[in-house]
This record gives structure tokens, sequence and C-alpha cells, in this order.
């Protein structure tokens, strides 16, 4: 979004943009930096003592990088990197024969991808912390995390889609996590067609995804088939709203070229209202249509520790152009960006990227005006409410380039707002602005915890930065990109901490710490180790031959592999290590390195079972190691692997202490 927003400008635009933006500049390149001038109070804030924990995590969208890193808040301490759609060489995530899976689509296997909106499971509107799902942009997946284990467990890809950037946005109580196509692209017959016909052949859709209770599987379980326009952020429904999902669209102009400008003609694009109940209603009635499709649906298993992807071939389509009552749009002024609900599910807060003010919609007088068909036409077959018939009212005046709002426990709204770079407080019943503060610099996103939530924490409000300019030591071309801590509990927002980020922040969200921290997994239990090729005993390991593929069965516990000399491996074999953690404690992974492989090394948590691939092109003695240092004698954890030439009649022989055990 970097990018797209600022081409999005037009020149006027960036002119106010410089302008602004080079005053800012201006008042903090002087000895005392404006944001300096934190209040006294400040460091106390934010000072979480040596031992203690924190009181959040923040759960922060990598960007670029496609992962998700986990923060402590509000301290501004990262714990954790959890990598989702790339690879992730901190501990072999996409590089292991068991994790490939994870990253397999229609394309084929994809190490790298885009993600922007985490997104967390809820019951009731509220956060439980069991699940964090997030979405990739590029080549359009949902994956879920579990917040027991902080990994990976599941990525869903989603067809029919170009750009899955309304994603994933999660229902009241998680029942659906929905992703919409940010672009719209032909979608069933023939698809090698002229570009300049996007008005005839383009369509939009939106995704359902099913979300099982206990266990959180995904299943897709519909999408609509609506309108060709771009689909671009999403919040679902909840309270009075229940049952609703709110896409914000731009393009209505249905541009295929130079959107910058020939997107920002119309005066309004529009917010699409989606009842999914209704959807539902009409699959109960058979009304749902098969369509093929081609998607990866791929599952990590913790029993296994092994993950599989399954290619999936058909969904089940809803033409809305045809089921008239599911959507209707809503004009909304100038390339709307982020569209918010608010606590009660009763105000959808929509930001247009150019607009000189922030919509509010009611949910009632939506239903009002769709029960009294105060329509003022047709976009492509899906009835437009008239603006006025659906508006609560407009915050005017809020500042430059309004992006995202979210809210806090006490009725009011926050919104970032890009070009002017500030964070605008204003109260969700009056509309009224209350206070601004300003970001460094060029804020996207912002987080309230629970900002999403029927019942929202509150007490911070995070701003993700685009543009960190001055406020770090200088890393060559690339500088990091930072969030920036404010505390809300007055009526003034106060600026607390920066921190800088991994990837960019597009979007975050946190939640107290104890609704993680109580269902944390320490250890995965041996005897539950359902892996093909565990190793659950030290007697038990042994090196099999299966023709040229040579099949280690390796156990790990402090400090010595077992076997850690092996003999009869040839120039020619593969060889697949399938290294087995024996411990059984908090945090004593093992690492498993061999010269020469050029995947990765392994790093194994207790009680799991990883395997490395490794092809030996050359004759000689190969020593391999332990890369996580887990003990005293973590350096002695080594052994000695021995390549024969392919001709060589060298037994098969391994062990550990033994004068080299003869295989029997
Ligand atoms: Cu505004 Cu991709 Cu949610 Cu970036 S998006 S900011
Ligand atoms: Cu095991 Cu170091």
């Amino acid at each position: 979004m970097k990018h797209s927003i600022i081409n999005k400008l037009n020149m006027n635009k960036w002119l106010t943009f410089f302008v602004l933006f080079s005053a800012l500049f201006v008042s903090c390149t002087g000895k005392k930096k404006a944001g300096s001038a934190v209040s006294g109070d400040a460091a106390q804030k934010v000072y979480v003592a040596p031992g203690k924990y924190d009181e959040l995590y923040l759960f922060n969208s990598g960007g670029f990088s496609g992962q998700v890193s986990a923060y402590g808040l509000p301290s501004g301490r990262l714990l954790k990197v959890i990598p989702v759609f790339s690879q992730n060489p901190e501990n072999g995530y996409g590089y292991t024969e068991e994790t490939k899976p994870m990253l397999m689509t229609s394309h084929g296997f994809i190490p790298w991808d885009d993600s922007h909106h985490p997104q967390l499971s809820r019951v009731d509107g509220n956060n439980d912390g069991r699940w964090l799902f997030i979405n990739a942009n590029n080549t359009p997946r949902i994956a879920r995390l579990n917040l027991s284990t902080f990994t990976t467990e599941e990525i869903i890809e989603l067809p029919n889609s170009g750009g899955n950037h309304s994603s994933p946005f999660c229902t009241e109580n998680t029942e659906y996590v929905v992703g919409g196509t940010r672009f719209s692209v032909p979608i069933e017959g023939n698809l090698d067609l002229p570009i300049n016909s996007y008005k005839q052949n383009f369509k939009g859709t939106l995704s359902f995804v099913k979300v099982e209770k206990e266990k959180g599987t995904m299943n897709l379980a519909f999408q609509l088939l609506v309108p060709g326009v771009d689909y671009d952020l999403a919040r679902a429904g909840k309270g009075v709203s229940h049952g609703w999902v709110f896409f914000s669209c731009y393009n209505s102009e249905q541009a295929n070229t130079l959107l910058e400008v020939n997107a920002s003609q119309h005066d309004k694009d529009f917010i699409m209202a989606v009842n999914w109940k209704k959807a539902e209603e009409y699959i109960a009635q058979g009304k749902g249509k098969k369509t093929k499709a081609k998607y990866a649906h791929n599952v990590y298993s913790h029993s296994t520790h092994s993950a599989t992807s399954t290619m999936l071939e058909d969904v089940l389509m809803l033409d809305v152009k045809e089921l008239k009552d599911i959507c209707y749009f809503i004009p909304c002024p100038k390339s709307p960006h982020g569209c918010d609900v608010n606590p009660s599910g009763e105000f959808i807060a929509a930001s247009g990227k150019l607009a000189a003010v922030i919509p509010v919609f009611s949910f009632k007088k939506i239903q009002d005006a769709i029960a009294a068909k105060a329509f003022e036409g047709e976009f492509d077959g899906v009835p437009v409410i008239k603006y006025e018939a659906a508006l609560a009212g407009e915050v005017e005046k809020p500042g430059l380039g309004p992006l995202h709002t979210e809210f806090d426990d006490k009725g009011f709204a926050y919104t970032s707002m890009f070009v002017s770079s500030e964070i605008v407080k204003w109260e969700v019943a009056t509309r009224k602005i209350i206070d601004r503060v300003p970001t460094y610099y060029s804020i996207g996103h912002l987080c309230v915890p629970g900002g999403d939530n029927k019942n929202p924490y509150g007490k911070y409000v995070i701003a993700l930065d685009k543009i960190t300019k001055d406020r770090y030591l200088p890393t060559g071309p690339e500088l990091t990109q930072s969030a920036q801590l404010y505390d809300i509990t007055g009526e003034k927002m106060k600026l607390l901490l920066d921190f800088p980020t991994i990837g960019e922040p597009h979007y975050a969200q946190a939640i107290p710490a104890e609704l993680v921290t109580k269902n944390q997994i320490k250890a995965y239990k041996l005897e539950e180790n359902k892996h093909p090729f565990v190793t659950k005993m030290e007697s038990e390991a042994k090196v099999v031959r299966n023709g040229k593929d040579v099949h280690v069965y390796m156990t790990m516990i402090r400090s010595h592999f077992t076997p850690d000399n092996i003999e009869g491996v040839k120039v020619g074999d593969v060889v697949y290590f399938h290294v087995t953690n024996l411990e059984q404690d908090w945090d004593v992974p093992h690492g498993f390195a061999i010269k020469g492989a050029n995947v990765s090394e392994l790093l194994i948590m207790p009680g799991e079972t990883q395997t490395i691939k490794w092809e030996p092109k050359e004759v000689g003695i190969f020593p391999f190691y332990c890369s996580d240092f887990c003990s005293a004698l973590h350096q002695e954890m080594q052994g000695y692997l021995r390549i024969s030439p392919a001709s060589s009649k060298t037994p098969l022989i391994f062990g550990t202490n033994v004068a080299a055990v003869e295989k029997k």
C-alpha cells in the first residue's frame, strides 16, 4: 500500500502532502525533535522491569516479509517472528520436508508472499486468544496460526481471486473469515480476453471460509460472484449488524489502466453491504452452483509433525446479480480504503483516501433504506442505496488521506491520516473531533487493542508507520519501518514509544497477554508423536537403506546424537535425516546441521521429529552438529558421517559410543 496510496494522490494532493510533510520535517530536524516531546512519565509507562511480562501481545503483519511478528506491549520488545507465507531460516519453516507442503499452491511451491491483515479469532464479538488469521496478498490465501504454539497450522488458497487484500476478516463468532478480491479478473469459461474488456468480462469474488468451532479447520464454504471493481478492505458486522459484512470498493469506474487517474473520476465509489445469513439461506435452498476451481488446502498436524497439501477442485458460487437481496452498494466518497464497524455494530466508518470527510453509515438506516427501496439505481445488477438514506453523519475536516479507524472502550474512534500523518480521535455518537496527534511518519493502519471487538480493551493506540526518516539510526538505502505507542486513557493522546518493526507493519492486532499465555504448550508429548519416522528411544535409532534412499532415524538429547557415527553411505544416495528431539522440557530445542546440506539446518522442538534431505555429491567425512546452544556441552553435541564412492562396498554401520556397530 505504501506505493498504491502515493500513486493514487493527484497532483493537488501531492502538493498539500509536500507542504505538510516539509512543515513536519522542518519542525523536527532541529535540535529538539517534535517527536521527542513525549511526556515526562512516558518512560515509566512503557518500562517493563527485567523478568516481568508485558501486559499485551501485539501481532504485527510482516507486510512484504510474509510473516507475523509478536511483540510485547507496552515495552515494544520483539518476542518472535512466526513464519506464515515465507520460508524462515530461523526455524526451517518451508525448508524441511515436513513444512514444505505449507507453501504449496495451485501455482506450485511459493517461498515468499506479502501479508497485510492479522485477525484474531473471536467468540461473541471478543477475541478469545486461540487463533490468528492472516492473508497472503499476492497468491490469494488465508492462514490460521495457533497461538498455543505460535505456529502456522493451516493455509487455504482462494481461487477466482486476484490479490487477496480485503482479507481475512472474521465474523462475530469466527463462523467465517472472509476475503475479497482486490483485482477483478475474468472468472469462468474463456479467460483469454482483451484487458480492455474489463467492463464486460471482469468479475469480483468474495470468499467465505468456514472455520470449524473446536479445531479451527478452514474450508471454503462459498464464494459470491460480484461486480468487477476493486474490493479493498472489509469488516464483519457484530451485535445489531451480526450476519453482515461490509467491504470497501474503489474503481467503480472499472478502469483497467492508469488507475491513479482513471479510477479517481467518480465522486463516489462504494461500500458493499453483504448479508451472509441470506447467502446461507440460498445455499440451504440449493441455489449455489458448483464451479470448477483449483486451490490448495495445507494442514500442519502437531501429531505427525508434518504438513499435507491437498488440491481441491470446486467451489460453491452464488451470483449476486441473480440472488438480489444478498448485496447492496452504498455510495462512499472518493476511493474508500478502510471500512470499520464500531463496537455496537451500528456504525460503519468508511475512509475515502481522497475525501474531505469521513462518512459514518448507520446499520439501522441501511436496513430501513433496503425495506423502503430507497435506491438511486443499480450498479452491475446490484441495488445502490441513496447516500443520505444510509448516512448517520460525517466527520468533517478530519485531516488528509483518512485510511483506517479503530474504536476504544469509551465511545471514541481513532482514524489514521496517511497524508497529514496523524491520528484523529473523534466521538462516535457526535462525530466531533476531540484530539489529533502527529505520527512519525505516514501512518497506514492503526490498532487499538481489541479495537474491532464488541468490548475493546482500549488503553493504547498503536500507529503503524510507513516512513521513519530521522527517527532511527540510518541503515543504508532502506530505513526501518516503525510502530508508535500512544496512551489513550485521557482525553488527549500521548506518545509513549517508538519501536522498529520487521517488514511493513500494515495492520496489527493486540490482545491481553493472559488470553494467550494460559493456552501455551511447553513441549510436544513424545508419546503422542505419530510422525512416520519418529524414534522414541535411543535404542531404536537406526539407519535403513532402501535402494538409493538412506533413512537415518536419529535422536537428540543433551548433549549427543544417536547415532553420531555413520558409515556406508555413498555418493549418489539420497539421505533423509529424521531427527527426533527426545527432550520433554520447556524451551530445549536442538539444531541439526550437516556440512554441505544445501537446504538449511533443522531446529527441532522438544518431542518433535523433523527431516532434512541431503544428497552427498563427494567422497569424504562430513561432520554434523547441534546448532542451538542447549547445554554446557552443546559444543560436544556433534558427529561424523562417512561418504564413500558410489561403487564402494563399505557396509552400512552406525552407532554412538560403540566401536561402530555392524548392522545385522
Ligand atoms: Cu491500509 Cu494493505 Cu490494510 Cu497497508 S493496507 S496500510
Ligand atoms: Cu543440542 Cu546444542
